[in-house]
């Protein structure tokens, strides 16, 4: 009886700390330590709460008007709009004010740079970052350290190295696992092609966290499967044009390609309009990252077959909602998971 007792109380704390429940006290500290670990060995902090939940810093009353700038890669992509949507949707909700700002192209990332020094220099109260390259946004946001600018970093990782190397402090990563998401969609591409054929991937930016993560993803997926062989894997810098030349090249190498992985939608709408080109609809599988509105649409009407939902209106908001809370002095958890949702024709919406 005693021992059932005990049993369920440490069940009830274990479960209430693994959903972020757990009550905290305010503490004035602001920079989570960066985890000293390789990749491999990293498990998510106890704290931490579980995918698509988040501390909710139940009665978050800013005590000030404060000052927050999302910075993000490059509004050409609709993904940043929806991330965009979300964190003024929360700035709105809690009186911050907000800049949103980017770079001009996927490539932009010293642009990039040269707005988070400009934000800095403006003394804003936080940065949110979306970095469009994981090591060369360092010594920029090593400004924001140095002027005690706290900065947030959401969707695609900085390097854990990079940033140890230098010192850069960052408060937490909301995002999701790349590396699980791609597997999900690579998975379910193999799967209806009945785990046989020539696939080929369309990689992101090269080195990029993010990128690199859907890469192994992929492979992962791939390496299950022995009937398939991953005939060619490059890159086409996120972009919807590099993806149509990219693609239409690799189908003069290999017209027999019947899957292909795209490590975003705007490639894949791309490789898209390369597949019509060479009258080859119908004849090759698509699985793709991002769940664009185009993507929906590409779904619905048979030609690309899935996409994978990320929640960049949750990173937007959590950004900006953990950004107040840490300025309110509350503690961040160094992780915080946003799911990844497999989208097919049976429930695009
Ligand atoms: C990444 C996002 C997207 C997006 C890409 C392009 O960081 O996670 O999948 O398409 O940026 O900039």
């Amino acid at each position: 009886m005693r021992t059932t007792f005990v049993v369920a109380l440490v069940t009830v704390i274990l479960a209430v700390m693994l959903t972020g429940g757990c009550p905290r006290k305010p503490q004035p500290t602001s920079q989570a330590p960066l985890p000293a670990q390789p990749k491999a060995a990293q498990t998510p902090a106890a704290t931490a709460p579980e995918a698509g939940t988040m501390p909710d810093f139940p009665g978050l009353a800013p005590s000030k008007k404060y000052k927050i700038a999302l910075i993000m890669k490059t509004m050409s992509n609709p993904f940043f709009q929806a991330m965009d949507r979300g964190a003024k949707g929360e700035a709105r909700k809690l009186g911050v004010d907000l800049s949103s700002l980017a770079a001009s192209k996927e490539t932009s990332d010293l642009e990039q740079a040269g707005i988070v020094e400009n934000e800095v220099a403006k003394a804003v109260d936080a940065i949110c970052i979306a970095p469009a390259d994981s090591k060369s946004l360092v010594p920029a946001l090593l400004k924001a350290n140095q002027a005690n600018v706290p900065v947030i970093n959401i969707d695609n990782r900085i390097d854990r190295l990079a940033a140890q190397q230098a010192g850069l402090k960052l408060v937490t990563f909301i995002g999701p696992d790349n590396e699980a998401g791609a597997e999900k969609a690579a998975r379910y591409l193999a799967e209806k092609l009945g785990g046989q054929g020539k696939v080929a991937m369309l990689e992101g930016i090269r080195g990029v966290d993010n990128a690199e993560a859907r890469k192994h993803g992929f492979e992962k997926a791939m390496t299950a499967f022995s009937g398939i062989t991953v005939v060619d894997s490059q890159s086409a810098r996120w972009e919807l044009e590099q993806g149509e030349t990219v693609f239409a090249n690799m189908l003069t190498a290999h017209p027999d390609i019947t899957g292909l992985f795209c490590a975003n939608d705007m490639m894949a709408l791309g490789a898209l309009r390369a597949i019509d080109a060479a009258k080859l609809k119908g004849k090759i599988l698509v699985a793709s990252y991002d769940n664009l509105k185009a993507a929906q649409d590409k779904i619905k009407a048979g030609d690309l077959l899935c996409t994978i939902e990320q929640h960049p209106d949750l990173m937007g908001a959590w950004g900006v909602r953990c950004a107040v809370a840490l300025l309110e002095g509350e503690t961040i958890p160094p992780e915080i998971a946003v799911p990844t949702d497999l989208i097919t024709k049976e429930n695009v919406k």
